[in-house]
Formats: C-alpha cells, structure tokens, sequence
C-alpha cells in the first residue's frame, strides 16, 4: 500500500521483517540506554552483528544514551542498509505523559538526521508499539503524520519512506490510518 506525494516521493506500507529490505537507513525501536533488546532490537542487532553494539558502547561512553524522542546513528553492519538509526520511543502509561509529543519526535529526528546524511530511503518499524506498549490505533496516525509532513516539505531529499509492519494486525492499523 502506498500514498504519492508531488516530486515522486512515496510513503509506503509493508507487511514484512525491517532486517529483510534494502534502505539508506533502517530505523531501530530502542531503549534510551542503547543496550539493545527483544522485538525489532533483537532482530535487528541479531541480522546486524557485532559491530553495531560495538559504536553504541562508544555512544554510551561519550554521551550516557539517548534521550525518548531521540535518536542516534551507527553503520548497519551486516543489514541492507548504510546506517541504522536507534531511535527511543516513549513508554505509553495513560497518554498523558506527553507520548504522542516524544512519539513524533522521534520519527521527525531520524528524518531529520536522514536529511544530514542526504539519504533517500528509510525504514521505519511501529516503534513503541510492542514492549513500549502504545496502542498501535493511536500510534499509526502519528507515525504516519510526522512522515506525510516530511515528504510534504519541498527541501526534502528523502524519496520514499517505508513503514515495515510485522504482524497483520499492525499492517491494518496502519493501512487505516493512511
Ligand atoms: N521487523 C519489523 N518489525 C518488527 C520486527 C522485525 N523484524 N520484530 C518486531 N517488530 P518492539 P518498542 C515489531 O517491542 O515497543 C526492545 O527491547 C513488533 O511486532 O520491538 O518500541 C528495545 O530494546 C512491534 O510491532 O519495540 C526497547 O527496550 C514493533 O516492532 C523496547 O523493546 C515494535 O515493538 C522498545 O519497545
């Protein structure tokens, strides 16, 4: 499924597993320690190797971690890609606690930071919406949001950005959404 944006920039769904498919940069649902994890983190360190625990331990050192709403860059390693972006969703508690916000911000820095590396294709997976806990219905119209608005912007270099959806359930909520 896909939505085209003027200048043949596409924002498409895809009902898949995010290590399988070619990009500039995968985006990684991670923790703000960066010390990897289960879901999309595993996978993705798993298809990855070494090398990208390797940079975050040198991030961590420099920096602590990563903020929730942040995002931070490595090589991919053994992925399909040039970079991975480990981006930090929020932890959903009652939705008040300014989780859309971090939400949003998040897909907009590592569409930003796409931007600094002059990069066309990302991928992105449902972020917070696993371990983290967001209702993916609440979280699909975000997500989509911040990625319509970027493709929107004329000054924009990335051609296409692909939300790669896991399980039938989060592809519908998207599909919905879109
Ligand atoms: N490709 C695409 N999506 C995937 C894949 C995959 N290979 N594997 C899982 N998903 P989650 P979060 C989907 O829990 O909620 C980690 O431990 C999954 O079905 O991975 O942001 C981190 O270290 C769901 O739809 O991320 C953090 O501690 C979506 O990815 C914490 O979990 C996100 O689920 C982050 O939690």
């Amino acid at each position: 499924m896909e939505r085209q944006f003027p200048g043949g920039k596409r924002l498409r769904l895809v009902l898949g597993d995010i290590t399988r498919i070619p990009a500039d940069a995968i985006v990684n649902a991670a923790n703000s320690h960066l010390c990897g994890g289960g879901g999309v983190d595993g996978a993705i360190h798993r298809a990855g190797g070494p090398s990208l625990m390797r940079e975050l331990d040198q991030i961590r050192a420099r920096s602590g971690g990563c903020p929730t709403g942040g995002a931070v860059a490595t090589s991919a390693g053994n992925l399909p890609a040039r970079f991975v972006f480990h981006a930090v969703g929020p932890v959903y508690r009652d939705g008040g606690r300014r989780e859309a916000d971090l939400l949003a911000a998040c897909h907009r820095t590592c569409l930003q930071m796409a931007e600094e590396r002059d990069l066309r294709v990302v991928t992105f997976p449902a972020i917070s919406t696993g371990v983290y806990g967001y209702p993916v219905a609440q979280a699909a119209p975000i997500a989509l949001a911040a990625a319509r608005a970027h493709l929107e912007r004329e000054d924009t270099r990335v051609r296409e950005i692909v939300f790669v959806l896991f399980d039938q359930c989060t592809f519908d909520a998207f599909a919905r959404a879109l």
